[in-house]
């Protein structure tokens, strides 16, 4: 995957409380194309393996039983600095501290269930595409 990529998952909360179209909808209004996208949702198990660099910390079990909880939509979305920009766009981990008109700050419930991921390297978001899409899944 390109450096202009990232990967973006819209997690349980959101999905739940039918807020996928609200957050793709500013996505794509901030520039972001769509490369893959589907729905689906991962055992605690496979959370696990997605989430293994937070193994050491504390909120670790918790993270990986909230998102197994219940379907998300994964996606690879492509941008100039999409890193950057996409972090810039869903704002602060914890919604308390999230600029105004972000994405979390407007859907966030909590720290934990904060509505969005979004890859915090190019390199992270190479390996993160990777687990969920294959290449034939990918629009050319
Ligand atoms: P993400 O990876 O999901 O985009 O979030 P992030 O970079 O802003 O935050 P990170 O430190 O990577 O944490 C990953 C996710 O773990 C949950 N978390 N819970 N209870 C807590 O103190 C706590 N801290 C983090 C959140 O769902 C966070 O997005
Ligand atoms: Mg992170």
């Amino acid at each position: 995957m390109a450096s202009n990529r990232t990967f973006t998952m819209i997690k349980p909360d959101a999905f739940a409380e039918g807020n996928s179209g609200a957050i793709l909808k500013m996505i794509e209004a901030a520039g972001f194309k769509i490369v893959a996208i589907k729905a689906t949702q991962l055992t605690a198990e496979l959370a696990g393996k997605f989430y293994a660099v937070h193994k050491e910390r504390p909120f670790y079990n918790d993270l990986c039983n909230y998102m197994s909880s219940g379907p998300i939509i994964a996606a690879i979305l492509e941008k100039d600095n999409a890193v950057a920009d996409f972090r810039a766009l869903i704002g602060a981990t914890n919604p308390a501290e999230a600029a105004e008109g972000t994405i979390r700050k407007l859907f966030a419930k909590s720290i934990e269930a904060n509505a969005v991921h979004g890859s915090d390297s190019d390199e992270n978001a190479q390996i993160e595409g990777s687990f969920f899409f294959s290449q034939l899944e990918h629009v050319k």
